[in-house]
């Protein structure tokens, strides 16, 4: 290859193909050639030529013919030694671009005016100072780059150039010589848009001005202006005008120029104003305005009228306020306020929320106005060396702020947070911030989103903490509960709790409501028609007006957006219409009951049935009275408007519910942390246990005040009693959960409450079905074969079975150590959402599991098919039956039922359950537990049968009282109690007589056998029916048996008798006749002295007792013999004791022939 040919291909490498039917380019790199190019490149056929700094000295380079070249379109030479051309360079006929700029030209050369077809002509940075009249043979011209040259005249031919669009003179920064008048040869340059006349010495701009009617940019930095046309303003286009230090002679902005009521940015840095007159109104579209370097002392109040004004830079003057007006910049992006003399900043600069970058570095600023977290947008905050000593508390709101770290805080005489804090970086700051707010926050409150799910309460939540939309997908249903920090001002701290509306999470509600919280009850105002008020309103109101005397509700409507204003309107009235009335028959009813009570009270008129136990009864009367008084003087007044928002992109109406639960959080009570608990909470806080136990927590209390200096025993008069009532601050303000009233759980403390979130949200999922599948890994751990997880997953999904492997496979699955598998069943024991059963034949799956958890919120089953023969309809002969029902108005509270199914655990010893219903028994008695809601009532219902007596009443008081416990969580519920009388239930009386509830408080009366049944004035039941017996005084227990007996036997209509004796109740009855006669009686039916006395050991002082267990003793040693034997033998027995009255007595009462 030759050498030619060689450098030929080296060239090659530059070009660059052109497209769409360009011509190729050719882009030789910055000092590849140093003063010469290869020989080829004159063969080449280009249509760009690129030689930049290349230190040619002349172009064609040692030749004269430009070859190939001549046809190419753009030449660009800039940054090389030239200082002039040859004449060939008229050949390039085609030239329409041409950059020469930064070479040595002293004058435009000649050949290039013979160019007619430039467009663009580039001899920015030579050193021409004089223009050749040709200028005006470019009449195609469009653009003129003549900057950083010495010119001090223009021809008037430049005019010809009709075309040009920019024009750019600026000189050389250089004291003499230069334009004194803007040229007129300019002026008329028609269809300039962009002029740059900067760093000469003109002073004046004449009436010819106006005829740049295109011109939008005009840059005149460092001139001597003085005189300014006021035909400027038929530049109409103007849009920039830059008069850096061109006004230095001038004491005042000359009015003109606020006459260009369409400039969007104006420069007036580096000029000695020192003010701006009031006629700057004219720029109503400015949105720049740039006055750095000069010697302002004021503002006039017309600069924030502005309204579109974007940047406003004041830097480097002699201010020393800032208007409150400036928050009338809703537009403001950038605020430079640096290097003033500014001592406070009003507190309406924090409105100017779209605010991005605020420099107010080298001023005297003291404070800063709270608000200025709500700069949220703040990209930029420079504060150093002012006289800072107090920052905002809630600075670290600004989080972009944090993003960017353009935050300077040096040389201030910081203390709060303290300058070292300061110096360790805007993170460490933000974190000091944070707590230092806890210790300050005056208001705190707990606050709580509650509603149907789907009803829009986290997309609510989102809107009110960030303060823009933020719509959940559809898929992110809020899972059991989040917590939430709402810090909105400095001193409001807010917990949100945003519930999961799906129902299974209901069961964990309670848990985290207080009556204490503001309560906003949420709906979706698209889905709402009248049928769904309960569902999507009514009973969510009910659930906290039934809890929380005094609770404030707010109700809020949200997906506005969907919905037409009028519709809305009509939906939220029938809401309201249904929700007053609903109340008012409420209270109507309460009123009423009121005062039947206050009527019957005062005329002391007594039920006749009653008689003997008058005094008890008015007592009860007189209690009922008073709750029902105090249920209506604490009723939660319900609102009487509906807020209603939209959270999508426009976010209606949230702004006003913000406003108003502002002014209510502001209106609560104060509720400071002193300094002491503050430490308390913090030191809890960081406690790495899941859960402290009392002991524990009282430690750290005793510790912390110790070093607090505090005393011990402060108001509450012990350590113990003065921790309460810090835990029960903190607990209400949402801070921690502690259950003081609940004795299981009082004993523990959730000083971080998510764990309990953590360890709900492994169980109560409502999409346990999808997300927990079978994983080899976990499988073994939790010792479960892909068989026995599946039918334990089963298990737990239809009957809500929960075995001790599969609750370990799922605290797993969720990233939950097993150390927290014991404290799990421990914590949801004493909740009492689930119970310990025994593995039973009913479900053979589970037969092999350690240990059985039931769920009844997950059961899912009917009652089982042969309920019929476990419970028969009617009650089985010489069976007692003692009903007692809770009626709720409209519904159980929520949970109720399975709660205390849950309940029933500790006293029952077998059982089956479906998921309206329990059946269970102990020892002979066995039970039944319903809840039933028809015709508006709700009830649940517990049913007992058998023949022990006290057993029963047992069964009876003891379910009422985990009823009644479990109830004082809802004390405002409202609810009647009955015991349905037997002797109705027995003689099925379509509307048996319903007993008011508290005769169980009462017990039977001394000497009370019989009362009558006042749905039948002539019958008369056995007392124990109605009453239960006194477990301390059983002595008459025989003569209750024998009413009891001689009841049934009415009921029953017996004939052959003998089976009858030898029942349960027959033989108390037999029991009851005995007497002290008894132990020759357990003689002679062949028990030993030592079995009497064993006897009369376990029952001492029971003599019923003893009868009993000797009869049963010898009952259950004869069942070899028939009935008729059985009965032979006891007869004999009681008469060789010499009672023969009693055998008579006996004969006689069960028809027992001889
Ligand atoms: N158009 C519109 N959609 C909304 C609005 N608020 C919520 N949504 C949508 O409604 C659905 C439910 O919203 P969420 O905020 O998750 O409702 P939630 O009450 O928290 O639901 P749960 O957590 O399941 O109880 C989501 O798909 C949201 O995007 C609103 O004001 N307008
Ligand atoms: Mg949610």
């Amino acid at each position: 290859m030759t050498a030619a040919s060689q450098a030929s291909e080296v060239l090659k490498q530059y070009l660059v193909p052109g497209t769409d039917g360009e011509g190729d380019s050719l882009l030789v790199p910055e000092g590849k050639y140093k003063g010469w190019v290869p020989r080829s490149l004159y063969e080449m056929q280009l249509a760009s030529l690129s030689l930049p700094f290349l230190r040619l000295l002349s172009f064609p380079v040692g030749g004269t013919s430009f070859g190939q070249l001549i046809s190419m379109q753009r030449f660009n030479g800039v940054g090389n030694y030239l200082s002039r051309l040859p004449n060939s360079f008229c050949t390039c006929q085609n030239l329409v671009q041409l950059n020469l700029s930064y070479n040595y030209f002293t004058t435009i050369p000649s050949p290039i005016f013979r160019l007619t077809r430039l467009v663009e002509l580039d001899f920015n940075e030579n050193d021409i100072d004089e223009i050749s009249f040709d200028i005006g043979k470019l009449e195609l011209l469009r653009v003129l780059n003549l900057s950083g040259n010495l010119l001090h005249d223009l021809p008037v031919e430049l005019a010809d150039c009709k075309h040009l669009e920019r024009l750019d003179l600026s000189r050389k920064w250089y004291p003499k010589g230069g334009f004194t008048v803007l040229p007129e040869a300019v002026c008329k340059l028609r269809e300039l848009s962009y002029l740059d006349v900067s760093w000469h010495q003109i002073h004046t701009i004449p009436d010819q001005v106006s005829e740049m009617s295109q011109l939008q940019t005009l840059k005149m930095k460092g001139n001597f202006l003085k005189h300014i046309s006021k035909n400027i303003i038929d530049c109409k286009q103007l849009k920039y005008l830059d008069v850096t230090g061109a006004m230095k002679l001038n004491s005042f902005i000359p009015a003109e120029i606020f006459l260009l009521s369409n400039l969007q940015i104006l420069d007036l840095t580096n000029n000695y104003f020192t003010e701006i007159s009031s006629d700057v109104i004219g720029l109503t579209n400015l949105k720049k305005f740039i006055m750095r370097r000069n010697a302002l002392l004021r503002l006039p109040k017309e600069l924030f009228t502005l309204k579109y004004l974007e940047y406003l830079d004041l830097s480097e003057s002699y201010l020393d306020e800032i208007p409150s007006s400036v928050s009338d910049l809703k537009m403001l992006k950038g605020l430079y306020l640096c290097h003033n003399k500014i001592q406070r900043l009003p507190v309406e600069i924090c409105n100017c929320e779209n605010l991005l970058e605020l420099q107010l570095h080298k001023n005297e600023l003291e404070y800063l106005p709270d608000e200025l977290y709500k700069l949220r947008k703040l990209e930029e905050l420079t504060l150093d060396n002012n006289k800072l000593k107090r920052l905002p508390l809630m600075l670290d709101k600004l989080l972009r702020l944090q993003e960017t770290g353009r935050l300077s805080l040096k040389n201030n005489p910081l203390t709060v947070p303290p300058q070292t804090i300061c110096e360790q970086g805007i993170n460490s700051l933000y974190e000091y911030l944070k707590e230092l707010r806890i210790c300050e926050a005056k208001h705190r409150r707990k606050m709580i989103l509650i509603g149907a799910s789907q009803a829009g309460k986290t997309s609510l939540r989102n809107a009110l903490i960030l303060g823009r939309s933020k719509l959940t997908a559809e898929h992110e249903r809020t899972w059991v509960m989040e917590r939430h920090l709402w810090e909105p001002e400095p001193d409001l701290r807010i917990q949100i709790l945003d519930f999961g509306g799906h129902h299974i999470y209901s069961a964990a509600h309670h848990m985290f409501l207080t009556p204490e919280a503001l309560h906003l009850v949420v709906f979706d105002v698209s889905r709402y028609c009248p049928n769904l008020y309960d569902d999507l309103v009514g009973n969510w109101i009910e659930a906290i007006t039934d809890r929380a005397p005094g609770a404030s509700i707010m109700l809020v409507c949200t997906h506005s957006d969907l919905v037409s204003r009028e519709e809305i309107e009509v939906k939220i009235q029938d809401i309201l219409d249904k929700m007053h009335t609903e109340e008012k028959s409420k209270l109507g009813g309460l009123k009423t009951e009121l005062q039947r009570l206050e009527s019957e009270l005062q005329s002391a008129a007594v039920r006749e049935s009653g008689e003997k136990f008058s005094d008890v009864a008015v007592e009860r009367m007189r209690d009922k009275a008073n709750y029902l008084r105090r249920i209506l003087s604490t009723r939660v007044t319900l609102p009487s408007m509906i807020y209603v928002v939209s959270c999508a992109e426009e976010l209606t109406g949230v702004h006003d519910l913000q406003s108003s639960l502002f002014s209510i959080l502001h209106n609560s009570e104060e509720r400071p942390l002193p300094q002491s608990w503050y430490k308390f909470l913090t030191v809890l806080q960081k406690q790495k246990a899941r859960i402290l136990s009392w002991s524990q927590t009282l430690a750290i209390f005793e510790r912390t005040m110790k070093n607090m200096k505090q005393s011990l025993y402060m108001l509450q008069g012990s350590p113990e009693k003065s921790m309460a009532m810090v835990l029960k601050y903190l607990h209400v303000t949402g801070e921690i959960l502690w259950y003081q009233d609940n004795p299981e759980l009082s004993q523990i403390v959730f000083h971080r409450p998510e764990t309990l979130v953590e360890m709900l949200r492994t169980i109560f999922r409502h999409d346990y079905d999808e997300v927990i599948k079978y994983q080899d890994n976990y499988g073994q751990l939790a010792g479960l074969t892909r068989h026995k997880f599946e039918t334990q997953k089963e298990e737990f999904l239809h009957h809500g079975l929960m075995t001790q492997e599969m609750l370990h496979y799922t605290l797993l699955f969720c990233d939950l150590s097993i150390d927290a598998r014991e404290m799990f069943i421990d914590l949801m024991l004493k909740f009492d959402l689930c119970y310990e059963v025994a593995p039973s034949v009913s479900s053979p799956a589970l037969l092999g599991a350690s240990r059985i958890l039931q769920f009844p919120w997950f059961l899912t089953a009917d009652p089982p098919a042969d309920i019929s023969l476990k419970w028969p309809n009617d009650v089985p002969p010489e069976n007692i039956m003692i009903c007692f029902q809770l009626q709720f108005s409209r519904k159980e509270p929520p949970n109720f039922f399975e709660k205390v199914s849950a309940r029933l655990q500790s006293f029952i010893s077998s059982r089956e359950d479906w998921k309206d219903g329990v059946l269970a028994s102990k020892n002979k008695s066995k039970l039944l537990l319903e809840r039933e809601n028809s015709n508006g009532v709700a009830s649940v219902t517990l049913s007992v049968r058998g023949s022990e007596l006290p057993e029963l009443w047992f069964l009876v008081r003891k379910c009422r009282k985990e009823m009644f416990i479990l109830l004082k969580e809802w004390p405002f519920v409202r609810f009647d109690s009955y015991i349905i009388c037997s002797h109705c239930l027995l003689s099925k009386r379509e509307k048996p007589h319903m007993w008011s509830g508290e005769v169980v408080d009462i017990t039977c009366p001394r000497n009370v056998f019989w009362i009558k049944c006042p749905n039948s004035p002539d019958q008369f039941i056995p007392a124990c029916f109605v009453y239960p017996l006194d477990d301390e005084f059983l002595d008459d227990l025989g003569e209750h048996i024998k009413a009891v007996q001689e009841f049934l036997h009415g009921v029953y209509d017996t004939v052959d008798g003998t089976g009858n004796m030898l029942s349960d109740l027959g033989l108390a009855y037999v029991a009851s006749r005995l007497g002290a006669d008894w132990n020759l009686v357990a003689l002679n039916l062949n028990l030993t002295q030592a079995e009497i006395e064993r006897i009369q050991m376990d029952n001492p002082t029971q003599t019923l007792n003893q009868i009993r267990k000797a009869l049963t003793t010898w009952f259950s040693r004869s069942y070899s013999m028939d009935d008729y034997a059985k009965v032979l033998q006891l007869m004999n027995a009681i008469e060789a004791a010499n009672r023969n009255d009693l055998v008579f007595e006996l004969k006689e009462r069960f028809h027992i022939e001889d």
